[in-house]
């Protein structure tokens, strides 16, 4: 299988001619750091969700490397276009964690301002993002920006529509953009496999444009494979295609139940090539960190998950008549007879306590 890798799940650093990657202890800490704090985020996420808290929550747990990797790689003047499980995208452009847990609690429509880390508002329906990102990456060439596009979608997303329109925008405008394929094996309880039987990399062959495949759980690999598309990209060299093989190790979301559809097997098989461990285990047979450095990292990440904790269950209530506003710029009039509808409803329960 062509498969980049650049470190191996027993935590072997092996070179690869295509992607010399150089990392120093300080850089590869940090990946790891990154990667931990992640997962303890989205570890304390899927606690609340259980506790009431939040209405819904997708974990990442297993796809921490694909993109703490594929973040990493990113320049802050570059722009990314996520899905809704990207909270380790989110993480390296410095998007505060509680912005998406205040979304998936339903206290905004979005939660974050995506001109101020370059990082779009997550997108629940698959597809339309990577059209978003094209027609962006576009504007930028106009603009003469020298910046790039980073496109995340999953195997699922493949097979929509919007996915293929957009390889076509991108190829014939050769635009500064990469789509980065977080194949994680499953769309809800669908296989991969019945999503396509061609490599989801080898599609883009016939768009004329680059396609690679990288071992999605190797942070190292899918560093040096984003970072020089994304150089392609800003050199004016048009769109290139990561698929990143990994796996959801967890539910699809909080309200799924994978027992249901896939064996505990695969699942340990999984289990075995975790992103984390491999980095860790190398980090400490190279004597670039110590048991002080696990200690701190383990203490960072429970004042983290602390921090989100307590800020979630601090969060208001929205005034309900928010739902109604930034729908369109101007008044329209289906809008305002919705809201006066809902503005009835809500009176009805005037003095009882305040509902809503
Ligand atoms: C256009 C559209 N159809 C259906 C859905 C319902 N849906 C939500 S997530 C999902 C599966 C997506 O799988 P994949 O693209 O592999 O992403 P993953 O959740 O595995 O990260 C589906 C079908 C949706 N959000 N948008
Ligand atoms: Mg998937």
């Amino acid at each position: 299988m062509d498969l980049v890798q650049l470190l191996t799940p027993e935590g072997e650093r092996v070179d690869h001619p295509d992607y010399p990657l150089r990392a120093g202890p300080r850089e590869l800490r940090g990946l790891y750091r990154d990667m931990l704090l992640t997962r303890r985020f989205d570890a304390e996420a899927v606690t609340l969700q259980r506790q009431g808290e939040l209405g819904l929550w997708a974990s990442l747990l297993g796809q921490e490397a694909a993109q703490i990797g594929s973040g990493r790689a990113t320049r802050p003047d570059d722009y990314v276009f996520p899905c809704y499980r990207e909270h380790g995208v989110a993480w390296t452009r410095g998007v505060d964690p509680l912005n998406l847990l205040g979304m998936y609690r339903g206290v905004n429509h979005g939660g974050w301002d995506p001109d101020e880390n370059n990082f779009h508002l997550y997108t629940i329906v698959i597809g339309p993002p990577l059209l978003h990102a094209v027609g962006y990456a576009m504007g930028l060439t106009r603009e003469g920006a020298g910046s790039a596009v980073l496109s995340y979608f999953g195997d699922g997303a493949s097979s929509q529509g919007d996915v293929a329109e957009a390889f076509t925008f991108a190829a014939v405008n050769q635009a500064p953009v990469v789509f980065f394929c977080q194949n994680n094996q499953w769309a809800i309880s669908t296989p991969a496999s019945h999503q396509t039987r061609t490599p989801i990399f080898r599609r883009a062959e016939g768009w004329g444009f680059p396609g690679v495949r990288v071992d999605g759980n190797d942070v190292l690999a899918c560093l040096a494979v984003t970072r020089s598309a994304l150089e392609r990209a800003r050199a004016g060299q048009g769109p290139t295609l990561i698929e990143a093989f990994t796996y959801r190790m967890g539910p699809h979301a909080t309200s799924d139940e994978p027992r249901r559809y896939r064996a505990d097997a695969e699942v340990a098989q999984w289990e075995a090539k975790d992103p984390l461990l491999r980095l860790k285990t190398h980090l400490l047979a190279q004597g670039h960190a110590d048991s002080a450095f696990f200690a701190e990292l383990a203490e960072e990440a429970e004042q983290l998950a602390r921090r989100v904790r307590d800020g979630v269950r601090a969060m208001p209530d929205p005034d309900p008549d928010q739902l109604f506003r930034h729908v369109y710029v101007d008044e329209h009039a289906q809008v305002r007879e919705e809201q006066q509808t809902y503005q009835a409803y809500q009176a009805m329960f005037a003095g009882e306590g305040g509902r809503g």
